[in-house]
């Protein structure tokens, strides 16, 4: 029987690079995000290349009834997932703390943090009943370090890291394996989310120097789904060989 991953935020960047990547090496997909289109874009994609299964669930991660109720009712064969990549996240402004707007915030808070605690409650359990299971956090170089203005989203990705640590203490006893990959820069949608559709700023961010690509990170995250069952990684950071910190990048 072909192995599961459930993807969170499949619908751009880095889960939808993830989507692309576990597909081609056979697994069958269950797919979230919030714009149903682009999941079913995706599935039928996914379907026709590679002959994979693609279930999709289109939900708000912030909305924990909305996370329950969606992943609850899947079917039964859907819930024996082996991997489970918790990348929906964002990040919202740049500001300092005196000026940062509350409702970006919480919108990073309830989407980084608590999104990805409702997503890990559900899934958890199912690894816990079926005896195997593979939980990828994706934390970021905003988990490991702080930036001027990076206030609260890095406070989301240190939770992030920490929430890591403390899965892999708890499910221990389980044999489910916790990781984290933390990437530096990477160009996908994130920027333009986090300057709320301003293109031109958004592209600034990777002027002048080689940023990742989310393939990058996918065949990474392959990489370490694909360990020997004894094996587990803990933790990675992933950078461009032109960034050495948040704000170290070597531009020409
Ligand atoms: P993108 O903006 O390209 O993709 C983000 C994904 O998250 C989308 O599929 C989006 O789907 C989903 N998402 C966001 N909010 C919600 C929500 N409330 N409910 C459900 N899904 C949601 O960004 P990336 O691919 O770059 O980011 C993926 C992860 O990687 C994030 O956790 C980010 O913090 C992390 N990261 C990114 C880095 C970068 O430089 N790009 C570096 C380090 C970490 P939809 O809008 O359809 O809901
Ligand atoms: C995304 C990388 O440096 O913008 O997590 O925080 S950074």
């Amino acid at each position: 029987m072909a192995k599961i991953a459930l993807i969170t935020g499949a619908t751009a960047g880095i889960g939808e690079a993830c989507a692309h990547t576990f597909a081609r090496e056979g697994y069958n997909l269950i797919l979230t995000g919030r714009r149903m289109q682009r999941l079913e874009r995706l599935a039928g994609q996914l379907n026709e290349k590679y002959n994979v299964e693609v279930a999709v669930s289109c939900f708000d991660v912030r909305s924990k009834a909305q996370v329950i109720e969606n992943l609850q009712g899947l079917p039964a064969e859907w819930k024996q997932v082996d991997v489970l990549v918790n990348n929906a996240g964002l990040s919202q402004g740049l500001d300092p703390i005196d000026k940062g707007s509350y409702d970006d915030w919480e919108t990073m808070i309830d989407t980084n943090i608590k999104g990805l605690l409702y997503v890990s409650r559900v899934v958890s359990n199912w690894m816990i009943d079926n005896g195997f299971g593979h939980i990828i956090n994706l934390g970021s170089i905003a988990g490991k370090e702080v930036y001027p203005n990076g206030n609260v989203y890095c406070a989301t990705k240190h939770a992030v890291d920490a929430l890591n640590k403390g899965m892999r203490l708890d499910l221990l006893s389980h044999g489910i394996k916790v990781t984290a990959v933390h990437p530096g820069a990477v160009e996908t949608e994130f920027s333009e989310v986090r300057f709320k559709g301003d293109k031109e700023r958004a592209k600034k961010v990777y002027d002048g120097f080689e940023p990742l690509v989310a393939k990058d990170i996918a065949e990474t995250i392959w990489f370490v789904a694909s360990r020997p069952a004894h094996v587990n990684i803990n933790d990675l950071v992933i950078m461009p060989t032109a960034q050495a910190a948040a704000t170290a990048i070597y531009r020409k």
